[in-house]
């Protein structure tokens, strides 16, 4: 039997590229684009309409918002087709939308309601919705890394095709769940692709705290798994590089850990201020906002400010819709342990 001998300098099937920070959206045209900021934009309005009810007492539990990232979601999940799959963490609505559950399940799940995805059963952390592969929404750190490399593989069982995507943060990448499921990945070649959203903090602790180097990426190498790493302020650049992940588990079954560097612009959920960051930190990623920088890409490939007006009300008109109909939706069944009422 040959080992393969893991190190930095391995050419394969080591993928991983570091660039330069570039401010600017990848060679696109508007009509690819324009989708794009869409759903940024519902997912963004979507999560300030949930804070806003989170803070009015109508939304009880955790909240994690994704306020910030969106980039990472929309543009790794543009990249799929409808039968292939998605796996999330708690911070999970904006992955959700993007896969095709609507604002409405999505928000009145969060209020509890019997239209929610799960019937209100689930609140914010466990949106779920088989008939869109979405397959969650899990509050356990690093514990659904086993639960996508399951899916890929009965993927790769039935020989459906289907391409799995497993979002977690960097502080997953410290738990015994993400190592169990990247070996197994690795080892019986997995169709999946694991994607670290490197939002430079688990709670309140910074990557240097919990992690003994700053890449995350490199723990593909104790696998021989390729790997990929960059900045994910640009939704475009997002869908090219986890586009090229996506064939790679398509065509010759591999996995791929990428590793997206991106930033939350509010506190790890609704109860944290976010003290442990400077203000003058938090303003400095503000100003590289993946939403304005397509707004201000769509402008450059000729969309107009009327043209651009009219999306952006739509997307109002949605998300103002999706919270009077979480509103008026009647609450959840009352939950008992032993038995879930149809
Ligand atoms: C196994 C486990 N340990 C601890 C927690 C508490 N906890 C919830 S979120 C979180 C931080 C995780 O940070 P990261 O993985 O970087 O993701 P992010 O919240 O930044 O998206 C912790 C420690 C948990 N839910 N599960």
């Amino acid at each position: 039997m040959v080992w393969r001998v893991a190190t930095a300098s391995m050419s394969t099937p080591d993928k991983k590229r570091i660039e330069p920070e570039d401010h600017s959206i990848a060679e696109t045209t508007a009509a690819e684009l324009a989708p794009l900021y869409r759903q940024m934009l519902a997912i963004r309005r979507m999560e300030e309409a949930s804070a806003k009810a989170y803070s009015q007492g109508k939304i009880g539990g955790f909240l994690h918002l994704i306020i910030g990232q969106e980039a990472v979601c929309v543009g790794a999940i543009a990249a799929l087709e409808e039968k292939d799959y998605v796996v999330a963490t708690y911070r999970e609505h904006g992955h959700a939308y993007a896969k095709g559950v609507s604002a409405r399940a999505i928000l009145a799940e969060l209020y509890g309601k019997k239209t929610g995805s799960v019937k209100g059963l689930g609140g914010s952390m466990h949106i779920f919705d088989k008939s869109k592969n979405f397959l969650g929404g899990y509050g356990i750190v690093g514990g659904h890394v086993p639960i996508a490399a399951g899916a890929a593989f009965a993927s790769k069982y039935r020989g459906d095709g289907a391409a799995t995507l497993c979002f977690f943060g960097e502080g997953a990448s410290t738990i015994g769940g993400f190592a169990e499921g990247l070996a197994l990945a690795a080892l019986w070649k997995l169709p999946v692709v694991l994607i670290c959203e490197n939002n430079q903090y688990s709670m309140g602790t910074p990557l240097y705290r919990s992690l003994a180097v700053e890449d995350v990426s490199m723990r593909a190498l104790a696998h021989g798994m390729a790997r990929d790493r960059f900045d994910g302020d640009d939704v475009i650049k997002v869908k090219r590089r986890i586009g090229e992940a996506v064939e790679r588990a398509r065509t010759t079954g591999e996995p791929t850990l990428v590793e997206v560097v991106t930033y939350r612009f509010r506190g790890h959920s609704m109860s944290d201020p976010g003290l442990y960051r400077t203000k003058d930190e938090v303003e400095e990623w503000k100003r590289r906002d993946p939403l304005n920088r397509s707004r201000a890409k769509l402008t450059e490939l000729g969309m107009s400010e009327q043209e651009l007006a009219a999306l952006e009300d739509d997307v109002r008109a949605e998300i103002e819709d999706a919270v009077k109909f979480a509103e008026e939706s009647p609450a959840a069944d009352e939950y008992f342990p032993y038995v879930v009422k149809e």
